[in-house]
This record gives C-alpha cells, sequence and structure tokens, in this order.
C-alpha cells in the first residue's frame, strides 16, 4: 500500500484521466466513458489499500484485486503503469496486433498486476470467490477486491457467487460495483432495473455501503472498514458518473464507444487542469 493524501489522490486521478482520453484518442479505442468511471475507484484501491508489490508482483501473499468490467482495461494499465508495474511508455503499443495490452481483455499470463482475464462480463466475481476461498484454505491473509460493472450485475453468475461467498462466510472478499447508472445500449434501470441494489446485496447475506465513487474520503473509508468482524463479504456500491472528467463526455452514452478527436483531447486536459 502506498499512502497518499486526498489531493495528491485527486491530482492523479486527473492525470490518469487525461492519460486514458489521449490513449483513446491515439489508437482509436472506445469503452472511455467505462474507463473513466472507475478511475477513482482504481485509484483508491490501487494507491490507499492493495498490499501488491511490484518488485514480486506473484508474492502469494499479495491482495487481489480483479477488473471484472474488462472493457475498461485502458483505465486498469494506465493505473498499473503509474503504479510501477511497468514504464508508462510501454502503453505505446496499447491496443496494437501483437501487443499484450490488448483493448479487451487483460490476460495475466502476459502481464505483472492482472489477476484474471476478464471481459466476458460476469466472470470476475466467480473467480475472485475462488481466490478468497483458496486463500482462506492456504491459511494467506490476503484480502480479494473485485470491481464490477452496474450493468454487468445483470449476470446470473454475479448472484451465484454471491449467495456462495455468503454462504460460506468469506469476509476477505470485497466487491466495489461502478455505478454508473449506464450500460453499452441504455440505462441501466431500463435494460434490467437493479434498485434497489444495496439492499439485493444485503438479502445475498452481504455487508452493503453505499458512497460517492469519486470522493476519495468516502471511498478510503469505507474500504478500509472493510473486512467487517461479523465474517460475511462486503459490498461497496459506488455512485458514479460515466465519462467523470470531460465535461462534453460525463453522462452521455455516446461515449462507450465514441473516439476523441485531437481537439477534444485538448479541451478534455484544459478541464482537468492537466498540462498539453
Ligand atoms: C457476457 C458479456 N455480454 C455482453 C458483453 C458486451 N458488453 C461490453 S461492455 C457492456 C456494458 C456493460 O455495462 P456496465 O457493466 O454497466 O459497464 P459500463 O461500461 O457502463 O461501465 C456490454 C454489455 C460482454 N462484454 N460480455
Amino acid at each position: 500500500m502506498l499512502t497518499k493524501d486526498k489531493s495528491q489522490l485527486v491530482n492523479l486521478a486527473a492525470t490518469l484521466r487525461a492519460r486514458i482520453i489521449e490513449t483513446s484518442s491515439k489508437t482509436g479505442t472506445p469503452h472511455l466513458g467505462s474507463c473513466l468511471s472507475c478511475v477513482d475507484i482504481l485509484t483508491a484501491l490501487y494507491f490507499g489499500v492493495l498490499r501488491v508489490d511490484t518488485g514480486n508482483p506473484q508474492d502469494p501473499e499479495r491482495d487481489r484485486c480483479i477488473l471484472s468490467k474488462g472493457h475498461g482495461a485502458m483505465g486498469l494499465f494506465h493505473v498499473l503503469a503509474e503504479r510501477g508495474f511497468y514504464p508508462l511508455s510501454d502503453l505505446d503499443s496499447y491496443g496494437q496486433d501483437g501487443s499484450v495490452f490488448a483493448e479487451h481483455p487483460p490476460t495475466p499470463e502476459h502481464l505483472a498486476g492482472i489477476e484474471a482475464a476478464t471481459g466476458s462480463l460476469g466472470h470476475g466475481l466467480p473467480l475472485g470467490l475462488g481466490m478468497s476461498m483458496a486463500g482462506r484454505i492456504q491459511s494467506q491473509d490476503y484480502n480479494v477486491y473485485v470491481v464490477l460493472g452496474d450493468g454487468e450485475c445483470n449476470e446470473g453468475s454475479v448472484w451465484e457467487a454471491a449467495m456462495l461467498a455468503s454462504a460460506q462466510k468469506v469476509n476477505n472478499l470485497c466487491v466495489i460495483i461502478d455505478f454508473n447508472k449506464w450500460q453499452a445500449t441504455g440505462r441501466s434501470q431500463e435494460v434490467m432495473a437493479l434498485d434497489p441494489l444495496a439492499d439485493k446485496w444485503r438479502a445475498f447475506g452481504w455487508n452493503a455501503v453505499e458512497v460517492d465513487g469519486h470522493n476519495f474520503d468516502d471511498l478510503l473509508l469505507a474500504l478500509k472498514k472493510f473486512p467487517y468482524p461479523n465474517g460475511q463479504p462486503t459490498a461497496i456500491i459506488a455512485h458514479t458518473i460515466k465519462g467523470k472528467g470531460a465535461s462534453f463526455m460525463e453522462d452521455d452514452n455516446n461515449w462507450h464507444y465514441r473516439i476523441p478527436t485531437a481537439e477534444e483531447v485538448v479541451k478534455s486536459k484544459i478541464e482537468l487542469g492537466v498540462a498539453l
């Protein structure tokens, strides 16, 4: 875990957003809105909570973090580069033929810091649950964090794993839901209603809290309260805005697929206060 104060985290997240927007523009790759909504969640995890060692990325005692909404890989790759898993310049090959930085999904065989190949939605939580149970069986003291999309919560496998996790009292497992209220083709509430989301997790036997997913005080408080002494797994429902960081992308689901022009990159950087 690295310790940074709140203003450092805010500045870091702005820089990461600018880099992500630039990568999308330069490489012509989509899912920008999806990446931007979970930047603060990933920043809080990797710079405030996770016990990972970039010098020993396979340390058996490391915390595990799975970005289950694998289409947000471009965001995760930038966070991992900043955290020191590889040089930022390596990301120049992102999304190109033969690159280990595959647009969708990340693969653990090729890249330090990636715990699971995700991208087909609904698999991160079952995988994370298996890792949590393995840790308990092997008496290893690590935590497992799984970042889910809200649309991803339409997948039945999410709820099957949720049921098993509480039945097994797996308390070293934490889900963070990037609740940006959109999925690829529309409003999550209209495609398949999720409300009341926190109560659904509670009904499945989980601790559930709701936070502002762009507020580091909120995020870190919730993340640091986990694991809870009642022995149950924890769901943090992080209310977020798709496209967060560039006013003209925020809450506009066109940015699930749209690629920013060079002018839009400049405009975003000005708004983010990041040097051009
Ligand atoms: C099993 C599966 N079905 C469909 C898709 C196609 N898909 C890619 S992103 C996406 C939307 C996911 O919405 P959400 O989890 O809310 O993520 P957001 O992009 O809104 O952050 C879908 C359906 C997929 N990747 N996997």
